[in-house]
Formats: structure tokens, sequence, C-alpha cells
């Protein structure tokens, strides 16, 4: 027994050791090792030999062995096969492989992400709805009923009429379906693709992307609305920046004021940027119009809110200087691949 256990050691050590270069070679060793005449069946041939208190031990170690030995077989099998269809298809896998591309964020995405994520730290959830809208959602609801002269400056995409199918033109219609829920308070910010009927050119596309934010809950102000967006432009655009609002319309809010900051190129001083006034717009604002409130069933003497809403595009071609609006949609790798290193 004790000779047969070192035998079966040695025979372990051998095999373990057996290289084969081609499929005959691991056919070789299948003849060696298991064949009907193999090493395999000597040695289980010497059970007869051992005596019969050790036979169950010896027979864990034998089959233990068998195992040891086809493993080994299908290993040396698959090897030289594989090398060898590599090799007749003229492959050489031994070199080193291609290394793959690794993308990166495209700019509008890591603008909006930086946006949203400012928003998220102040307590607000991202609201997200379809970009296929009703004509309520998008335009009724928002104080914009048909024949609005608003809406003319949101000429859309139409995809049915009766029932009117559209794609949206701004994602107020998220809020609109948020406040719809009837849970308050509601405190949400909205990022997403929109659509208008546009000439595309430096400046306007058929789509652009959004963020919008929604605040509702008891006793909201115009205050709460201008800390908010003071947090906003200077975690976005640095503390030395400076912030105005000045009076504007929207159909939505009541009082509304677009913000501007201080021109990010030249401090301030003018130039081409700010058309030398020192100023840039960067988003509309204002109190939800009480008639927005009744129309989602939200009772407008115990709640209000505040909301507003910016382009992405617009941020990020402030932030980065860039020129020209068609060069976030024409995919060409040259612009996208100066963000890498961005965040
Ligand atoms: C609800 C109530 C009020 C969202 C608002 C603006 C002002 C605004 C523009 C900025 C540039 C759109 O991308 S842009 O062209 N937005 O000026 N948006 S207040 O007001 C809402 C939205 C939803 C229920």
């Amino acid at each position: 027994m004790e000779t047969l256990v070192q035998k079966i050691a040695e025979y372990k050590a051998e095999i373990k050791n057996y290289i084969a270069q081609k499929s005959e070679e691991a056919e070789a060793f299948r003849i060696k090792y298991l064949g009907s005449k193999g090493v395999v069946k000597d040695v289980m041939g010497e059970m007869k030999n051992v005596a019969a208190e050790k036979r169950k031990e010896f027979g864990l170690l034998l089959n233990e062995f068998k195992l040891f030995t086809e493993a080994k077989y299908e290993e040396l099998k698959n090897a030289t096969a594989n090398g060898e269809e590599a090799a007749a298809v003229g492959m050489d896998l031994t070199l080193p492989g291609d290394p793959l591309p690794v993308g990166t964020r495209h700019p509008i995405s890591l603008v909006r992400n930086q946006i949203v994520s400012i928003f998220q730290r102040l307590g607000f959830a991202v609201a997200e709805g379809p970009e296929v809208e009703d004509d309520w959602h998008n335009f009724t609801a928002l104080n914009m009923p048909e024949n609005h002269t608003a809406r003319d400056m949101q000429d859309t995409f139409y995809i049915s009429q009766n029932p009117d199918w559209i794609l949206r033109t701004h994602t107020s219609s998220v809020q609109v379906r948020e406040m719809e829920k009837g849970k308050l308070p509601i405190r949400i910010v909205c990022p997403g693709r929109v659509y208008r009927n546009e000439t595309i050119s430096a400046r306007a596309h058929c789509f652009f992307h959004q963020v919008e934010g929604l605040y509702i809950a008891d006793n909201v102000s115009f205050a709460d609305l201008k800390q908010t967006l003071y947090f906003f432009v200077k975690e976005m655009f640095g503390e030395n920046v400076k912030v105005r609002f000045r009076p504007s319309y929207f159909p939505f809010t009541e009082p509304s004021a677009e913000m501007d900051i201080s021109c990010l190129i030249c401090g301030g001083k003018g130039c081409n940027v700010c058309k030398h006034t020192g100023w840039v717009e960067i988003l509309g604002c204002g109190m939800v119009h009480p008639n927005l409130l009744e129309n989602c069933g939200i009772d407008s003497n115990k709640y209000t809110g505040f909301a507003f809403g910016m382009g992405v595009e617009r941020i990020t071609m402030l932030k980065y200087q860039i020129k020209d609006l068609r060069l976030f949609s024409e995919n060409d790798v040259r612009f996208l691949r100066q963000f890498s290193g961005a965040v």
C-alpha cells in the first residue's frame, strides 16, 4: 500500500507537468494515462493486492487520481484545439488585445447631473415624465389655453390631433403630473429633453434640455425662491459671481422674474458674450400662479409655491464657452473628447 501511494504521487507530479503543443500530444497523454492499457487502469488493477481493511482508503485515493487525470486531459485537449483553430485562421493568441476605447460623458449629461445634484443637496427629489404629452399637461393646465399667444413661442411637433399628442415643449408638464397626484409638499427638479419647432442655427435647435424646479408647501415665499437660486449659482459658478433678478412675464408664474449672473468671461466689465452689459441671463422663475394650483386640485388659499426653469445647453455654453448649439448633437468625437477630464 505504501509503495502504491508513493507511485500515485509520482504519477500525479508527472501529469501535472505534462505539456501538449498539438492535439496529437494530448491524444498521446490520453492513451498513456487513460487508455485501456494505461497507467490509471494499471494502478486500479493493484486493488486486489491491497489488504481488505485498507481497500476503502485506497479506493478513494484511486478515484481522486482518476478524476485528476481526466481533468488534465480535458485541459490539454481544449488548449491544443483552441490554439490550432487560432493558427488555422492566422490568429496569434499571444498578441496583446486591442484596447477598448473608454467613452466620456456628454457635456449636457455632465452639466445636467451637476445641476440636479446641487438641488438634491437642498432636498429636491428628481421627477421624470413622458416626452410625448397631451395638450392639457403641456399647455392648458399651465395657464396657456388654446389660442393663448404664449403658445406661439412654443410651437412644437404634432403627433396627432384629437386626441392631441405633441412633443413636450418644456418639462413643466412633469410638474403638472406631480401636482395632480395631490401629495404635498412637493419639492422636485425635472430634468429632460424638450422640443420646439425652431429653425436649427448656432443659437436654436428643435430639441434641447431643461432642468425645471418646483416647491409647493405652506408659506413658500419669493424669499425662499431667491435663497434657493443664490445657493445654486454659488455652487455652480463660484462664490464671486453676482446675481440680479429682473421682472418678467410667464403665464405659469406670478410674479415672474428672469435671473442674470455677472458675466463669467469679463467678470462684469462688458464683452461680446454679455453683449457689453456685464450680465448674462441663466434662468426664469416666479411664484406658481394660483390658477395652476387650482387646475391641479390644490387649494391656492392654503398652499403657495415657486418654480424655475433653465436650459442645460445655455448653462453648458456659458460654463465651457461653447459658441454653437449644434455641436451638442453632431456627435463629433473631437468635440466630445474635450470633456473627458470633466466630472
Ligand atoms: C409649474 C409651475 C411653474 C417653470 C418656469 C421658467 C420660468 C422659464 C425657461 C428658461 C429657459 C425655459 O429652457 S428655457 O427656454 N423657463 O423661464 N420656467 S418659471 O414654471 C413652472 C413650471 C411648472 C407647474
